[in-house]
C-alpha cells in the first residue's frame, strides 16, 4: 500500500472544522484513532507492535531485543489546525518502505522499527518532543507528569485514562541502547527544494529553538468606566511582547520569534483583563539572547503599566548537527533515485533532533511546493511522496544489508 493511500485512509481523522486543517493532540480521540490505525497497519504487516513506558509506539521487523536496530518513523500528533503531512508522512512512509523491502525480498541483517513518538508538537501540554525527550532522559518525568493542558488536566491523568502507568514515564536507557540508527522522513517545512526543482533534501542541521511563557498580572476592571491612569492592563505589556518579537526578527534575518498563542483572563470583551499569558517561540543562532531582548522590553512595559510579570521556560532545544556519516549515506543512496540531492538546514524541530544526541540520526525532507506548514495548506505531491518512500526503502536496505 502506498504512503499516499495510507494517509488517505486517515484523512478525515482529526479534521478541525472550526480552525480548518487537522487537530490531533496527545490523548484526544483523533490521536487515539491514529495510534489504533498505525497498530492495525503494522499488525497487518506482521510487525510486532509495542508501546514503551512513555507511550511511544514501535513496530518491529525483527527481534526488538536483539539490539543494533535501524529505526524510522515520526509522530502522529499535530499543531492545532495543522496540516496532514507533518508527522504522519514519516510514519506512513516508514510502513510503505517496509512494504517495498518485502516486495523486493529484502532480508534485513538487523532489526528495523517504525516508531511513533508521542506529542512531538507539544500541542496539548506545551513541551515539544515529549515522548522522545522522556525516552532519552531529556525531560524530567515528575515535571512531565505535572504538565497541565488548557483545561487543567495533567499529563498523568491522561496517561492513566489511557491505561498507562504514569509512574513508569522516564528515561529508558535499555531501549535507547538497542537503537543504532534513526532516520526520520518529514515533509519539508519551508521552501528550499521547489525553487531548485528538487524532490529530496538530506537534513544537515536543526536550528536551536525554545518556548517561553510570559505571564502578566494586572487588575480586572470595567472596560467602560476605568480611565487609563487607573488601569493596570496586562494586555499592554503583552502587546509590547509581540512587537518586541517582531523587532528582534527585523534585527536578525536568521532569528525567528513568534507569538502564536495568547490567553487573557477572565476573557470578557468588556473587562480590562486581570491576567494575560503570552507564549514566545524563539529560534535561530542564539534564541536565548533574542528572548532576553524581548523579555527586557516586556518587563519595562509591565512596569510602566503597574503589572507584574513572570517568565518561565517551557522548553529549550540546542542546535543539532545531524550525523555527517549518515547524511553522506542518505545522499549516496538517494542519488540512485533522484538526479540531485542537497543538504537542508531546517528551522523546524523534530524528534530526530532529540535522538541525535544518543545515536547517529538523519533526516530526509520531501519537497513541499509552497513551503507552507503548520497550516491546512501543507502539501506534498504524490510523486514526491512516492520518491521519498523509495529513497527511504533504499536507505533502510543499505543500513540492514
Ligand atoms: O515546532 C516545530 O518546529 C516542529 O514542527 N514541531
Ligand atoms: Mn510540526
Ligand atoms: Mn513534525
Ligand atoms: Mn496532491
Amino acid at each position: 500500500m502506498s504512503a499516499v493511500d495510507l494517509l488517505a485512509a486517515v484523512d478525515d481523522v482529526g479534521r478541525d472544522r472550526r480552525r480548518g486543517g487537522w487537530s490531533r493532540h496527545l490523548g484526544d480521540d483523533a490521536e487515539t484513532t491514529l495510534r489504533e490505525w498505525f497498530t492495525t497497519e503494522a499488525a497487518r504487516r506482521g510487525l510486532a507492535v509495542e508501546t514503551d513506558t512513555n507511550t511511544n509506539l514501535w513496530a518491529w521487523w525483527g527481534d526488538p531485543e536483539a539490539g543494533d536496530a535501524v529505526v524510522t518513523g515520526s509522530h502522529l500528533d499535530s499543531v492545532p489546525g495543522g496540516g496532514a503531512y507533518d508527522g504522519p508522512l514519516g510514519v506512513a512512509s516508514g510502513l510503505a518502505a517496509l512494504d517495498l523491502l518485502r516486495a523486493r525480498g529484502h532480508r534485513p541483517t538487523r532489526p528495523i522499527a517504525v516508531a511513533v513518538f508521542a506529542e512531538e508538537e507539544g500541542g496539548r501540554f506545551g513541551v515539544p518532543c515529549l515522548g522522545s525527550r522522556l525516552l532519552t532522559g531529556a525531560l524530567d518525568p515528575d515535571r512531565a507528569r505535572a504538565l497541565r493542558d488548557a483545561d487543567g488536566v495533567t499529563l498523568a491523568e491522561v496517561y492513566a485514562r489511557r491505561g498507562h502507568d504514569p509512574a513508569r514515564l522516564g528515561h529508558d536507557p535499555a531501549r535507547l541502547g538497542r537503537l543504532a540508527r534513526f532516520v526520520e522522513l518529514h515533509i519539508e517545512q519551508g521552501r528550499a527544494l521547489a525553487p531548485q526543482d528538487l524532490a529530496i533534501g538530506v537534513g544537515s542541521t536543526i536550528v536551536a529553538h525554545g518556548r517561553w511563557r510570559l505571564s502578566f498580572t494586572g487588575r480586572a476592571d470595567h472596560a467602560g468606566t476605568t480611565e487609563l491612569a487607573d488601569r493596570r492592563d496586562p494586555m499592554l505589556p503583552a502587546a509590547e511582547t509581540v512587537l518586541a518579537a517582531r523587532r528582534a526578527m527585523a534585527r536578525d534575518p536568521q532569528a525567528r520569534a513568534t507569538v502564536g498563542r495568547v490567553h487573557a483572563r477572565p476573557g470578557g470583551t468588556n473587562i480590562v483583563p486581570s491576567a494575560v499569558e503570552v507564549w514566545l517561540d524563539a529560534r535561530g543562532p542564539a534564541p536565548q539572547a533574542l528572548v532576553e531582548d524581548v523579555v527586557a522590553a516586556a518587563r519595562a512595559a509591565a512596569g510602566a503599566e503597574g503589572c507584574r510579570v513572570e517568565v518561565t521556560t517551557d522548553s529549550v532545544s540546542p542546535a543539532v548537527r545531524l550525523d555527517a556519516g549518515l547524511a553522506d549515506t542518505l545522499t549516496r543512496v538517494a542519488a540512485a533515485t533522484v538526479p540531485e540531492v542537497v543538504r537542508l538546514a531546517t528551522g523546524a524541530g523534530h524528534d530526530a533532533g532529540v535522538l541525535a544526541a544518543h545515536l547517529p540520526t538523519g533526516m530526509l525532507h520531501v519537497r513541499n511546493p509552497t513551503g507552507t506548514s503548520h497550516a491546512p495548506d501543507e502539501h506534498a505531491e504524490d510523486d514526491d511522496v512516492a520518491t521519498g518512500v523509495r529513497v527511504l526503502a533504499d536507505v533502510l536496505a543499505d543500513l540492514t544489508r
